[in-house]
């Protein structure tokens, strides 16, 4: 049967890495720059408007926040790195939540890593990438805001996002705005969420 991605439910907040409930469902992650859209992408895969928080200014989200999603698996939001003004301590602190989350017991099954598509895989970026390969845990590249590019200039900048990453991985191109890659993403988190 097919996931009704409407049926979603926010389970909670996690500050400390401690407190990350004992759920039995297979985990997806959402990484990436503060401001990216990570959380924008997720109310336009859950299909709910405002299910998320999501925010003009950059780092709206500080927590790891957990979605169930239909019963058959478990979203979460990442807080995003990168981001300048915060207080340093802040940073170190966001980073070790992320950092205790990816590489804990609680790990997820796959993390998508999120780029802005006018912008492709910044330092901070390739950094993530880098620490998850060599933790030996996958991950796929997403480009997000795909509307604020016209087809052409869309085509080549995914042809060198994918150059950039290596060559090995083309980004699924998404929008929140025109819905653009949602189905598809959908499609490809059913499937890699159903696989033992
Ligand atoms: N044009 C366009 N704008 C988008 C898209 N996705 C997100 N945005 C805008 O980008 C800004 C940041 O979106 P968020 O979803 O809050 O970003 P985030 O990655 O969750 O940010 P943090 O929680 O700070 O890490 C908001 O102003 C969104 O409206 C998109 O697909 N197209
Ligand atoms: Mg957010």
């Amino acid at each position: 049967m097919d996931i009704r991605w409407e049926n979603t439910q926010f389970v909670q907040s996690v500050a400390d890495i401690s407190q990350f409930p004992d759920i039995d469902l297979p985990q997806v992650a959402i990484a990436g720059h503060s401001n990216v859209g990570k959380s924008s992408l997720l109310n336009a895969l859950f299909g709910r408007k405002g299910l998320v928080k999501t925010s003009k200014a950059p780092g709206c989200t500080r927590l790891l926040n957990l979605f169930s999603v239909d019963d058959a698996m478990l979203v979460v939001d990442l807080p995003g790195y990168g981001f300048a003004r915060a207080a340093k301590k802040e940073q170190a602190q966001w980073r070790a939540l992320i950092e205790h989350y990816l590489a804990g017991e609680h790990a997820p099954r796959l993390i998508l890593s999120l780029m802005d598509i006018r912008h492709g895989p910044k330092d901070s970026d390739l950094r993530l990438i880098e620490w998850l390969n060599d933790r030996g845990l996958r991950w796929l590249p997403v480009a997000t805001k795909a509307d604020k590019l016209s087809g052409n200039a869309r085509g080549k900048r995914l042809q060198e996002m994918t150059q950039a990453l290596g060559g090995m991985l083309s980004p699924l191109s998404t929008s929140c705005l025109n819905k653009r890659g949602i189905d598809d993403l959908r499609d490809m988190l059913q499937k890699e969420m159903r696989s033992s």
